[in-house]
């Protein structure tokens, strides 16, 4: 039996944390390191998959869901409604929390995007 997530902990009320937005298989938080002027994650309230890939593989609906609520957020957030969505996949691209979820970074990016 593995620990459960620092997200599944946070629903669970046992770490105190703002819960900006929820539906009923999505809740958004702001980032405790914001790296952008906004900076929010949206996570899925299941544990049961610890990456994108995982996601897409096992739910594909449940991860249009996370873009779909991702959009939502940043409409509420933000002046213009952009955003940059990104998903760190594997502890050699930054992943530190096996419980997938998306950087939503908004907000007057001023950096060129990466790619
Ligand atoms: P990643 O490195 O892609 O696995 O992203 C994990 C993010 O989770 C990281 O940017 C910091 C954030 N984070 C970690 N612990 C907490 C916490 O207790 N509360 C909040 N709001 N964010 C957290």
């Amino acid at each position: 039996m593995t620990e459960p997530s620092i997200f599944t902990r946070i629903l669970d009320g046992e770490i105190p944390a703002e819960i900006l937005a929820e539906t009923d298989r999505l809740f958004a938080l702001r980032d405790i390191a914001p790296q952008a002027p906004v900076h929010l994650l949206v996570i899925p309230k299941t544990a049961e998959y610890r990456t994108v890939a995982e996601l897409a593989a096992g739910d594909p609906a449940l991860l249009a869901e996370m873009i779909a609520f991702a959009a939502e957020l940043a409409a509420a957030h933000t002046d213009d409604g952009d955003f940059r969505l990104v998903f760190n996949s594997g502890p050699n691209a930054g992943q530190t929390v096996f419980h997938v979820h998306a950087h939503v970074l908004a907000g007057g990016l001023t950096e060129k995007s990466v790619g």
